[in-house]
């Protein structure tokens, strides 16, 4: 029986934030009081909150002179991405230089521009993010707010063409249906969603809110949102956001020409998507053409992508060849294509559009906030936990192959080295076993026999196949504990799939079983050159720009400038392209370098229901989430251990100038030990180490209050101070 709640679940496992989505909006819980609230307060102060984390990071960050990282997880709909939210404004509003306004703005508006484009209304979530993203805030030697950084990972394409039914494209396409005015409607020849074949598979219904509801009333968008019948959502708003994103993308420094750019480059997608393809009866070579009914859809897809509409046509049912003999380069030829590889090719067009536009969008947001008188960040991390459905493909292998690498580094950062710090201190605290997932990180990515690189092999193969694939993995890792074949009725379920079709992972959070069918397809999305070449003699500015040789998707986006300049993004390698699997594997070496670089807090976030509703609130579902966000071994290690510490030099830095003369003469450590001895602190709520004394949960806070009372009872612990030294 679910249990019923009408408050906002939060609480501390040590310093770990555990959130549990509310699905309502709480009053007054992250105004601008709130925020107040929370600044300059230790954890435990107050209620369990995400300002708490935020703040904690700042003051960390201030005092320990070094950057911090805030690393959000939970699964889809769990409320990574509003808790990002929540923490950048805490960070941007409380510490904002006092004339510098507009950085702080910019930074925020980042968001509605990431949402529009790479956000998507799945069935778990109608706000749900198809990309990783690494949001670092950065300060000045005043540690106030002076620009910040977007890395971005792994972003859905296969969801441009083809969403399960109930979900959506991304929302921009949506936005602009609803939100745009008759002339810019005009001028990209836009209907209705069902008008797409890029949108019909899935759901095309509107979001609206009432207030939207209200002040479009009479216009066409209240019509064309009657008749599909919009869905309410508390965030999300097709219309309203697409006033917002315009806005947006102006004060990030878009001219008025790229912002048509943008739209016109949305709209050619969705144009580009209603072109068919049928046999051609007068290609001997068997070759197809663009069918008649959809001549329309290939005229406007060319004007605004800037292309001549037979060349396009062209690059489109053939692609060229030009092979090499004993390394010497032959004659270019034309190979016709046929139907359904036509078909590939347009998808393939449309995503690496698409997703290009997406790299440049966060490219030009970079431009805008730039940092460079920073001396620290705090960065946030909001990216997929681990996934496990009925299919599992090539997408959620990455997805939790990334999450291996974020257990690996809880687990080093939460219970290693809290553990070797114990040692280290003689703190005497029972040891706690967990699982090391290394093993499992080493059969993903190791250079040569881990299964990426076994998959770009395979790609380089004459004839490559999903079959000869998985085969390989399996003999090349016959004994390993980590995979096995999966059993048949697990695969065998939802198609005709034959044994060789597949892996299972014995993952840290389980086991999950990979269908490997699509796994080539999805890890090599590169576009035949024929097509190349012609986006890169685009007539639009725009799209030339985003084929250029030095266009954002060409060099990396995935450093920030001022501490690594080279790019991660991989070195093209003989397959002339970065597979998918191995530039994922850069950026999240990346990412690594600099979550090690960091102090890292950690806040996971647990969905109460499957439902998206309030007020319920399923036990076993939740405990679940906290399996796979490991967090049973850090409720065991906390049970006995010590979270917070600091060493008793910074004790008595911060104490020392509050209490009277003869106290802040001791060393510092004796003077801990009087002020702790002086309050009347039960041992067995801290503990003295070598160099720092540590503190149970909450302690550190009560301790804190404690020194901060009024003068009265500081006269009187300073009585009691002397009269124990005497
Ligand atoms: V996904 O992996 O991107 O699909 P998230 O990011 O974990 O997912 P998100 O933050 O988008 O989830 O939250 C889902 C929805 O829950 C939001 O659209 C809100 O409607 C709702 N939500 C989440 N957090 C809060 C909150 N703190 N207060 C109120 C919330 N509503
Ligand atoms: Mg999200």
């Amino acid at each position: 029986m679910p249990l019923i709640y009408d408050y906002y679940l939060q609480t501390y496992v040590a310093n770990i934030l555990i959130s549990v989505n509310p699905y309502q909006q709480i009053k007054d819980l992250y105004n601008s009081a709130t925020i107040k609230q929370y600044q300059g307060k230790s954890l435990g102060v107050l209620p369990p909150h995400i300002f708490a984390i935020a703040d904690k990071a700042y003051r960390d960050m201030k005092r320990l002179k070094e950057s911090q990282s805030i690393i959000v997880s939970g699964e889809s709909g769990a409320g990574k991405t509003e808790s990002q939210k929540c923490i950048l404004r805490y960070l941007t509003d409380s510490f904002a230089a006092t004339n510098a306004g507009p950085i702080e703005q910019r930074i925020l508006e980042t968001n509605p521009i990431l949402e529009a484009f790479g956000n998507a209304k799945t069935l778990r979530n109608n706000n749900s993010s198809r990309f990783g993203k690494f949001v670092e805030i950065h300060f000045n030697n005043k540690y106030q707010v002076t620009g910040g950084f977007v890395s971005h990972y792994l972003l859905e394409k296969s969801r441009l063409c083809r969403q399960q039914r109930g979900e959506r494209n991304y929302h921009i396409f949506y936005q602009l249906i609803a939100g745009s005015d008759e002339q810019l409607r005009q001028q990209l020849n836009l209907g209705s969603p069902d008008a797409y074949h890029y949108l019909r598979h899935g759901c095309t219904q509107f979001f609206c809110s009432s207030t939207t509801e209200k002040q479009i009333d009479a216009g066409r968008c209240a019509d064309l949102m009657k008749k599909q019948g919009a869905m309410r959502d508390s965030v999300v708003d097709d219309y309203a956001d697409f006033q917002k994103l315009k806005k947006a993308l102006t004060d990030i420094g878009l001219t008025s020409e790229e912002l048509l750019g943008v739209f016109q480059t949305v709209a050619a997608v969705l144009h580009l998507g209603n072109v068919a393809f049928v046999d051609d009866i007068d290609d001997t070579k068997g070759g197809c053409k663009v069918d008649a009914a959809s001549e329309t859809s290939l005229k406007t897809a060319a004007a605004l992508l800037g292309q001549e509409v037979d060349e396009l046509r062209h690059g489109l049912v053939s692609r060229i060849m030009q092979p090499t003999k004993g390394g010497v380069k032959g004659t270019v030829i034309q190979v016709p294509l046929k139907t359904y590889e036509a078909a590939n090719a347009r998808d393939a067009l449309a995503k690496e559009i698409y997703s290009r536009m997406f790299d440049e969008i966060v490219y030009r947001i970079n431009k805008c906030i730039p940092f460079a008188d920073s001396v620290a960040y705090i960065g946030v991390l909001d990216i997929a936990g681990f996934e496990f459905f009925a299919i599992n493909s090539f997408e959620q292998f990455c997805i939790n192959y990334c999450n291996e690498k974020l257990q690996q580094f809880f687990n080093d950062r939460i219970l290693k080295q809290e553990q070797e710090l114990y040692d280290k201190e003689g703190l005497c605290v029972p040891h706690i076993e967990y699982a090391d997932n290394q093993d499992c990180i080493d059969l993903i990515e190791t250079k040569g026999a881990g299964i990426l690189d076994l998959l770009d092999e395979e790609s380089k193969l004459p004839r490559p196949s999903a079959q000869h694939f998985t085969a390989t993995v399996h003999q090349k890792h016959k004994d390993h504990f980590r995979l096995a074949i999966p059993r048949k009725s697990k695969l065998k379920e939802h198609r005709d799939i034959r044994d060789d079709d597949g892996f299972l992972i014995r993952h840290y959070a389980g086991a999950v079983c990979y269908q490997t069918a699509l796994f080539l397809d999805k890890n090599n999305d590169a576009l035949h050159d024929s097509l190349e070449f012609l986006m890169e003699e685009s007539r639009s500015p725009f799209v030339k720009a985003l084929f250029a040789p030095n266009s954002p998707s060409q060099l990396s986006v995935l450093e920030s400038p001022s501490r690594n300049g080279a790019s991660v993004a991989g070195k093209k390698g003989k397959l002339g392209f970065v597979s998918v699997g191995s530039k994922f594997r850069s950026q999240l070496v990346s990412l690594l370098e600099k979550l090690q670089a960091t102090g890292t807090h950690f806040v996971r976030c647990a969905k109460p229901n499957s439902d998206m509703r309030p007020k319920q609130f399923e036990g076993a579902q939740i405990l679940s989430q906290l399996k796979c966000a490991g967090m049973t071994s850090v409720l065991k290690l906390m049970q006995q251990g010590f979270p917070s510490r600091t060493l008793f030099a910074d004790l008595y830095n911060i104490y020392s100038p509050l209490l009277p003369p003869e106290l802040a003469r001791l060393d510092p450590r004796l003077f801990c030990k009087c002020l702790f001895h002086a309050l009347g602190l039960n041992d067995r709520d801290y503990k003295f180490g070598l160099t720092k004394v540590f503190f149970r949960p909450g302690k550190f806070a009560e301790f804190d209050q404690m020194l901060r009372q009024d003068p009265d009872n500081m006269r009187q612990l300073v009585a009691k101070v002397k009269s124990w030294l005497n």
